[in-house]
């Protein structure tokens, strides 16, 4: 059975890094289903979401029955997003196995709740160059997902 992969990225928290977004979920596409592919569009704006039929709370309660479903979390960090923190924070109590992929030559400083969550099982941090993508998420997808 195909691997369920939760892509988390940025929406209302800004849209800056939409176009590695779309990168990584390429990438992701390799190694099993993306459910939330929409995040790398690079038309959906901060005002996409009025669009969607249920409003908020659709989005809110498809998205977190998709949580549920997917087997590895990935989520790209650098642009903080409360969005992506909070599906962060859901699935670590669902102990899902979740990626976050920071990049250190953005001007931001990861959250010391994401950094520091990070535990050596099922949360893992990884600090990235992009042109490191390809490699890290190969990596992953061989070595912790063996287990
Ligand atoms: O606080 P943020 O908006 O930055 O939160 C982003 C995170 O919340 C993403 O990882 C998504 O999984 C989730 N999220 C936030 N807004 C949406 C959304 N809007 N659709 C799906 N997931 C969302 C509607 C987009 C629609 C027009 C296709």
């Amino acid at each position: 059975m195909s691997l369920g992969i939760y892509f988390c990225g940025s929406i209302r928290g800004g849209r800056q890094d939409v176009e590695i977004y779309s990168r990584i979920i390429k990438h992701l596409k390799k190694f099993g289903t993306v459910f939330t592919e929409h995040i790398g569009n690079p038309t959906l704006n901060v005002k996409g979401e009025d669009e969607v039929k249920g409003g908020d709370k659709y989005i809110h309660d498809r998205d977190l029955k998709w949580l549920e479903e997917a087997d590895v979390i990935v989520a790209e960090v650098t642009q903080p997003s409360l969005g992506v923190g909070y599906e962060i924070g859901r699935a670590m109590h669902m102990n899902k196995k979740i990626l976050c992929l920071f990049r250190t030559s953005s001007n931001h400083f990861l959250s010391a709740m994401i950094r520091g969550a990070e535990n050596g099982t099922n949360l893992q941090v990884k600090d990235y160059r992009e042109q490191e993508l390809e490699t890290i998420l190969q990596q992953y997808f061989e070595e912790r997902l063996q287990a």
